[in-house]
């Protein structure tokens, strides 16, 4: 029943909840921007902004809560595995936007939209998630999530992989030029630096909307050791891990702290090593654990916290695949480094002062991801 009040007499009619997961009755003020709802006697109050959904009454005394004003971003995840559907999963949660979730297998990210659509009443979240396997519906999108690509089989060399996903990133990046010409694209497609170097030419944007992840995935488990190792609290634990994202990581304990105290002074150096062996073979660890597929929780909750970081434009400083142009005395490669991640993408690489062998571990893992770029050159894919 709508409540009487006199505001309702200038009203508009009523609206629906996006996505058809909410449904509610009563009346737009246009001029205030207020929704005015009735339930049985007691009247409250929602603000609505144009494609924001709604937000729950939490005054009962009436008072309207101000909401944020700012448009809904659109992101894309393209690829609807297991990386890309817990990508969706996890940004909804942190609702960051409506999603995009696209995939050649017909009907699989329609399915896993769906079924993501139907966690929301439980979960709380006013995402909208569309599946589909067509380019043109990621028009628009802010920001592009690239998991697509295939798993190295057996009997397939480096370089049978690399080409076969460099010839699935090249025809994605078609698509995004074509329909997404702003966004930002995070690449997360294996073998990750090559990728998003090969994904970098194809797109032809500027390296700064051009971005990888690994390095938040390889601190993130280096601090989850850390955690482990003095029953401590996971947020209490800082890293950087820099480097390409394979055997050739750059760990860097001198970095890593627990609420500010360097892990030198709370454990001893032979443990320190034994977690960044651990980190270096952490996806390993889990690949023969699961048998069958890699991991994808805490890869998807890095990639996640990256586009928050843009989305937010909170500028978080995170270890990321960022193009280099003389930093760290290298020059035309994707390498993880320390960024700092805004609105704009990369707003800045910084370049921390690292002991020799660190540096030197540095460039050898830059070599390794030359040795991958001169594969694609040599097959004529860059
Ligand atoms: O730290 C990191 N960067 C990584 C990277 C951490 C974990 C996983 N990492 C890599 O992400 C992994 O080695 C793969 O290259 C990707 C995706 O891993 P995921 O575990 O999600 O792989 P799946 O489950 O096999 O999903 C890949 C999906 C699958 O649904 C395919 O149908 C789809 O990619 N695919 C495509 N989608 C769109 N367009 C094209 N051409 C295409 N080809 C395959």
């Amino acid at each position: 029943m709508l409540a009487a009040d006199p505001a309702l007499a200038g009203g508009t009619p009523a609206v629906q909840g996006r996505g058809g997961i909410l449904w509610f009755a009563g009346r737009f003020n246009a001029a205030s921007g207020a929704v005015y709802l009735g339930f049985g006697a007691r009247m409250c109050i929602v603000r609505a902004q144009p494609n924001l959904g709604v937000m729950p009454p939490l005054d009962s005394n009436q008072k309207e809560i101000p909401m944020p004003a700012g448009k809904r971003f659109k992101i894309t995840c393209v690829g609807a595995g297991n990386v890309g559907a817990a990508v969706v999963q996890y940004c909804a949660e942190m609702d960051l936007g409506d999603i995009i979730l696209t995939d050649i297998v017909e009907g699989l990210p329609q399915g896993k939209a769906l079924d993501l659509t139907q966690a929301a009443p439980i979960r709380g979240y006013n995402s909208v998630v569309t599946g589909t396997n067509e380019y043109k519906d990621i028009e628009g999108s802010d920001i592009v999530v690239i998991t697509a690509g295939l798993p190295r089989k057996p009997g397939m060399s480096r370089l049978d992989l690399l080409e076969k996903n460099a010839n699935i990133m090249a025809e994605i990046c078609q698509n995004v030029v074509k329909y997404a010409p702003d966004s930002i694209v995070i690449v997360v497609t294996n073998p990750l630096d090559v990728m998003v170097y090969t994904a970098f030419k194809k797109l032809g944007f500027p390296p700064e909307r051009v971005i990888g992840m690994a390095g938040c995935l390889d601190s993130a488990r280096m601090r989850a050791f850390v955690a482990m190792e003095l029953n401590t609290s996971m947020k209490n634990v800082d890293t950087m891990v820099l480097g390409s994202h394979g055997d050739d990581m750059v760990p860097l304990p001198q970095y890593t702290t627990v609420s500010g105290i360097p892990i030198t002074r709370l454990m001893p150096q032979d443990r320190i090593d034994a977690i960044v062996e651990r980190t270096r073979k952490g996806g390993g660890e889990i690949v023969s654990l699961l048998k069958t597929g890699s991991a994808y929780y805490a890869p998807a909750a890095s990639s996640a916290r990256m586009v928050e970081s843009i989305i937010r434009d909170e500028r978080q400083l995170l270890p990321c695949s960022a193009y280099l142009t003389g930093q760290y005395g290298l020059d035309d490669v994707y390498i993880g480094v320390p960024v700092r991640l805004g609105k704009e993408g990369v707003e800045e690489i910084v370049e921390l002062k690292l002991a020799d062998e660190e540096l030197q571990a540095l460039h050898k893992s830059a070599e390794e991801v030359r040795t991958g770029i001169k594969g694609l050159q040599d097959m004529n894919l860059l």
